[in-house]
């Protein structure tokens, strides 16, 4: 089925093995003698392994260098003037030429033995991508803390609500992973902190995925990279991935534009139904240009073509939305006289819900990025 080392050229690469490094000098010796064992030994000849150090000040990369004089499947790649696990393994996916990529650690908590697995499970359920999941039925995790068995797991269901194409995996948080090389779409990558997966997972449209179980072993020497830094990277990454945060977040500003717009009409005297709608129209070009600027920046395109048409198309779908606005704020404050004001905010919340869906659906489309996105 593999092809033998002999018969190996760059085009014929199977499997790239991604492994980012950081002061991991004690274990990158054995993960990689350890690595090449379990694929050779399981007819996988035609591989190569890429290290990608952030010039680690315990000599990582010196180890991996003698480990590459000995077999020219492996390179290795220094980055000195940067670190972060993600970037590092984006920049072990531009220097990859095998038809699938994995990416693990380097401390033995992801065991090498699943690798073989997961190529062959890529091929026989044609899935482009494979997760090693610690989630599915027969997975798990070895002697973690309760703590950070709870973070994990809140981790994960921050990221189903927020990020919804992270459900595609029970794991999305995975660092053991592998991927069709032709699935990615690298200039559509910016990932942050630590979590490539979710990043990959999130940019992409159609993918198939499917999750083979492991069990995360103790990390066999070194120490750990996480750090508190790690939890604020990762809610800011979610935020940034999640259009539905960034949703809430333009509504919640726009909301405040509108009710300021409304509070200023009023002062100068203006009628309560004149200045209801002066708050609502310049709330749709606020959130309309946040929209295009922020929440669908990057991966969405205009449905409508030419800005001009999705600031009209927008106003149409606000339609909807804007009269639940002004009917509700004129009941509230016509049947029980409440503050004009406090009207118009319980209408904003209640045409909220309504404006969300049509104009995601209607004027920008949800679309798989091409790696033209705008930066
Ligand atoms: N290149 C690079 N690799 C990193 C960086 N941070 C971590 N790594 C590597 O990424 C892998 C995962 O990091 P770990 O610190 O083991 O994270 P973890 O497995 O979630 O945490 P532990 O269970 O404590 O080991 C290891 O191979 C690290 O050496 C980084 O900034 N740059
Ligand atoms: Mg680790």
């Amino acid at each position: 089925m593999w092809k033998t080392m002999s018969t190996c050229n760059g085009s014929d690469v199977i499997l790239t093995v991604v492994i980012p490094t950081y002061n991991e000098a004690d274990n990158i010796g054995s993960m990689l003698d350890s690595v090449r064992r379990v694929l050779e030994s399981n007819g996988i000849e035609c591989f190569e392994i890429i290290v990608v150090d952030d010039d680690s000040p315990d000599g990582t990369h010196r180890v991996a260098e003698e480990k590459a004089k000995e077999d020219p499947r492996i390179r290795v790649i220094v980055r000195r003037k940067e670190r972060g696990l993600a970037k590092a393994v984006l920049e072990g996916f531009r220097n990859a030429r095998g038809e699938y990529i994995a990416v693990m650690d380097a401390d033995f908590q992801h065991p090498p033995e699943l690798l073989p697995v997961l190529l062959r499970r890529a091929i026989e359920d044609r899935a482009d991508i494979v997760v090693a999941s610690r989630y599915s039925k027969g997975g798990g995790v070895e002697g973690w803390s309760r703590t950070r068995l709870f973070m994990s797991r809140f981790s994960s269901i921050l990221a189903r609500l927020l990020v919804p194409r992270s459900g595609r995996t029970s794991d999305p948080m995975s660092g053991f992973f592998l991927v069709r090389r032709s699935a990615l779409n690298l200039d559509c990558l910016r990932p942050r902190g630590y979590k490539i997966l979710l990043e990959i997972l999130a940019r992409s449209g159609d993918v198939r995925v499917i999750d083979v179980p492991y069990v995360f072993r103790r990390r066999r020497s070194g120490s750990s990279k996480l750090g508190p830094g790690v939890m604020l990277d990762y809610i800011l990454h979610l935020m940034n991935l999640s259009i539905i945060a960034k949703f809430m977040l333009v509504g919640g500003s726009g909301a405040l534009v509108n009710l300021g717009v409304m509070k200023m009409a009023l002062e100068y005297g203006v009628l309560v139904d004149i200045s209801s709608i002066l708050g609502i129209e310049t709330s749709i070009i606020w959130n309309y240009i946040l929209h295009e600027k922020f929440t669908f920046r990057y991966n969405f395109m205009g449905r409508l073509k030419g800005s001009l048409y999705r600031l009209l198309g927008y106003h149409y779908t606000s339609i909807a939305g804007s009269v639940t606005t002004y009917g509700v704020m004129r009941i509230l404050y016509t049947l029980i006289n409440l503050n004009p004001i406090i009207a118009q905010a319980i209408g904003i919340l209640t045409g909220f819900m309504v404006n969300y869906k049509s104009s995601r659906r209607l004027v920008w489309r949800m679309e798989v990025c091409r790696g033209n996105t705008r930066d």
